[in-house]
């Protein structure tokens, strides 16, 4: 067997290094729905890697596309010049998204596309004249990344907590009702959390204001579903106050929900919606903002002189040429597999097996939404997160990847995963849970 290299250099991100240092889980390759570990072992993996792999890992078409990709232009300055590829797969991807929302602006990353829409944002009221709208809401339990404009609208404590000022901003409530505990799918009770945004527009005033930004649910937070109807309030709160709505959509974008977006599944459209993972299906790294074409009219009417650069921000791996090659064999893809179908008929299915865990020990809520679920867990000697990591190396031994945080086993399972592995999963994280003390 290969020799594994000392550990010892790699400072790792978001993981407990001592911990992991001591008693690795080294993973060495993946096909389809399958990790393998370093010793050889299956495991199959429920949160699509982290929440990005829903066509499943390692796909011919991807790796052709890629290496094909690299042999022609490995890279392509993006300032000033372009090359056709980032062409074709914004037009690709506009062809998916609601309308009017066709302008891509592409990132590497989904802090990335979190920072760059907001910066938009405030960018976007100067270029219409009104430069005082500069605030920004987001929401309790919100993860927007782990830049700092990202992290100031988020709304994970333990994200923010080490890192002093950030921006200003305001939160929302989350939308985690211990009423709605154990709700199969969006909970009915609950849209008026989003009256909350009043309050602070009273505060505030609009015209303060620039840019509402949420998740259609909070991924990260532990799959924090929207109650019915919040999110069509939320909309018509910022309509009526004249102030942006982002969709951070960087787990529920391509087909999570259902549809493609979850801004289709909730019939709500927003004027921004950020992407990464499944844009290149996790391949390569790459994001995007996609603004509704107001935004990006703005910006192009606001009478420069035509060698004036509209809005000065990107990245040097900005529509990097090998991810929009990734991005370009994804989105076929999910149209040749016919993966709105698939994901569809998995959902109840999932659900129903989810919700089978009810009645197990420790349990203090289940919920879904789309192909997405939580399994919270009580806390032991009031620490939360002690559990769920107990969940976590129990099923590795049984070959099944969950991903932990806080007091949640997240699961995202990919979209060509069979009802029987769905089955087998939900079967090993119930005798994890039965043991657990
Ligand atoms: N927005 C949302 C909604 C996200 O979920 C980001 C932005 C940041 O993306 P990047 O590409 O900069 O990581 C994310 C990322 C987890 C987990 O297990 C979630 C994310 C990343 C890693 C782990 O909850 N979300």
């Amino acid at each position: 067997m290969k020799h594994t290299p000392s550990l010892d250099a790699h400072w790792m991100p978001f993981t407990a290094n001592r911990q992991f240092k001591q008693n690795p889980y080294l993973i060495s390759r993946a096909e389809g729905a399958y990790l393998y570990d370093q010793h050889g072992r299956k495991l199959f993996d429920s949160l699509s890697g982290l929440w990005c792999c829903g066509l499943g890992h390692t796909r011919t078409e991807i790796t052709q596309a890629v290496a094909e990709q690299m042999g022609r232009l490995d890279y392509s300055p993006g300032f000033q010049v372009g090359h056709e590829l980032s062409f074709e797969l914004a037009n690709r991807l506009i062809e998916k998204t609601p309308i009017g929302l066709n302008k891509v602006f592409f990132t590497c990353s989904g802090s990335e596309a979190a920072d760059t829409a907001l910066k938009m944002a405030r960018a976007y009221w100067r270029m219409v004249g009104q430069p005082t709208k500069t605030r920004f809401i987001g929401r309790g339990k919100g993860y927007h990344g782990v830049n700092f404009g990202g992290l100031s609208v988020g709304g994970i404590g333990s994200n923010r907590k080490l890192y002093g000022n950030l921006l200003d901003a305001d939160h929302l409530n989350h939308t985690w009702l211990a009423e709605n505990a154990f709700s199969r799918g969006l909970p009915t009770y609950g849209a008026h959390l989003a009256d909350e945004l009043e309050e602070i527009v009273a505060l505030n005033d609009a015209s303060n204001i620039a840019a509402v930004i949420v998740e259609p649910f909070a991924g990260s937070g532990g799959v924090i579903v929207p109650p019915q109807g919040y999110l069509k309030r939320l909309r018509e709160i910022c309509t009526k106050h004249n102030i942006l709505l982002i969709f951070d959509e960087v787990i529920t974008g391509f087909y999570r929900t259902g549809q493609c977006f979850g801004s289709q599944t909730f019939e709500v459209i927003p004027d921004m919606i950020n992407v990464a993972k499944g844009l290149t299906n996790a391949a390569i790294p790459q994001g995007a903002v996609i603004a509704h074409e107001k935004i990006y009219n703005a910006f192009m009417e606001a009478n420069l002189p035509l060698h004036a650069i509209e809005f000065p921000h990107g990245y040097t791996y900005s529509a990097h040429p090998v991810a929009c090659a990734a991005g370009i064999a994804a989105m076929q893809l999910y149209d040749s597999e016919q993966i709105e179908a698939k994901v569809n008929d998995l959902i109840p299915y999932f659900e129903n097996a989810l919700h089978q865990l009810k009645g197990l020990p420790h349990l203090e809520d289940l919920r879904n939404c789309g192909l997405a679920g939580a399994i919270q867990l009580a806390a032991r000697n009031g620490d939360g997160t002690i559990r769920p990591r107990e969940v976590f190396e129990y099923c590795w031994q049984q070959g099944l990847y969950v991903r932990y945080g806080g007091n949640n086993i997240s699961l995202a399972p990919p979209f060509i995963a069979e009802k029987s592995e769905i089955d087998q999963m939900f079967n090993i994280l119930a005798d994890a849970i039965r043991q657990l003390k």
